[in-house]
């Protein structure tokens, strides 16, 4: 039996699927569990390819599911007001096109109910591991912390991050939620305490997964460069046709 955890998706299906593979070839889809961190659709290139790799691991009996993210939760609130009739035209520009994506890739039912599900479920286990989105508060432990922080809870400017006072109380917990240049390990006592497996794929990073028995990372690079001014190319505008979207504006 082998857990395994993969940070931030941010829509980033071609990379998502890239990782299972790596890690399906590394340890077998025998007794294997994935959990992922939250923030699965929001920012990247391909939020329907996402959902669609999730349905296909259930069809194939993986045991696979996330905890909510603070995007998830913003995506679940912009659909639901998309489904009450509320025009898609007045949502932030982040959810608008996650959701026009989805739409026009006939997933936003599959998104609407994998979100349903996953924004219920605050934590998760991992083995010997708890996995939630963003952290606790170390002085009150994960039965204490609010599930908003444990969705949300990110340092200011000047502060340090919460796994700074963390003294290992409930175990090895592994969150997402901070992109960092290399995964975090904090170890005490010669175990792990705090991993986050946040390598910013959707920002052009990587995106990484943790094998809690091995106490291991496999990471693949993002596909494409950091969202910039886009390129545009005479090339590209005389080939491009607009698309209606499929959504009521
Ligand atoms: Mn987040």
């Amino acid at each position: 039996m082998k857990n395994v955890v993969i940070g931030d998706i941010h829509g980033c299906a071609a990379e998502f699927e890239g990782l299972l593979d790596r890690v399906i070839d590394r340890v077998g889809s025998s007794g294997l569990r994935v959990r992922l961190v939250g923030d699965l659709l929001t920012k990247g290139p391909d939020p329907a390819g996402v959902v669609r790799t999730i349905t296909r691991c259930r069809e194939l009996d993986l045991d696979l599911h996330a905890v909510c993210g603070n995007h998830d939760l913003r995506l679940y609130a912009a659909m639901a007001r998309v489904r009450r009739g509320l025009p898609a035209a007045r949502l932030p520009r982040v959810e608008r096109e996650t959701i026009e994506r989805l739409a026009d890739d006939d997933a936003f039912e599959a998104a609407w109910s994998l979100l349903t599900e996953t924004v219920d479920r605050i934590t998760t286990t991992a083995g010997s591991a708890t996995v939630m989105h963003a952290g606790i508060r170390p002085g009150l432990g994960i039965s204490g912390t609010s599930p908003h922080d444990l969705v949300h809870l990110k340092a200011r400017d000047g502060e340090s991050p919460w796994w700074d006072d963390y003294e290992g109380t409930d175990g090895l917990l592994v969150v997402g939620h901070k992109p960092m240049g290399e995964p975090l390990r904090i170890v005490r006592d010669g175990r792990p305490i705090v991993v986050n497996v946040d390598t910013g794929c959707a920002a052009g990073g990587r995106l990484t997964a943790y094998i809690v028995e091995d106490d291991a990372f496999v990471s693949v690079e993002a596909r494409r460069a950091p969202r910039a001014t886009p390129a545009i190319t005479i090339e590209a505008i005389a080939v491009s046709t607009p698309r209606p979207s499929r959504l009521a504006v």
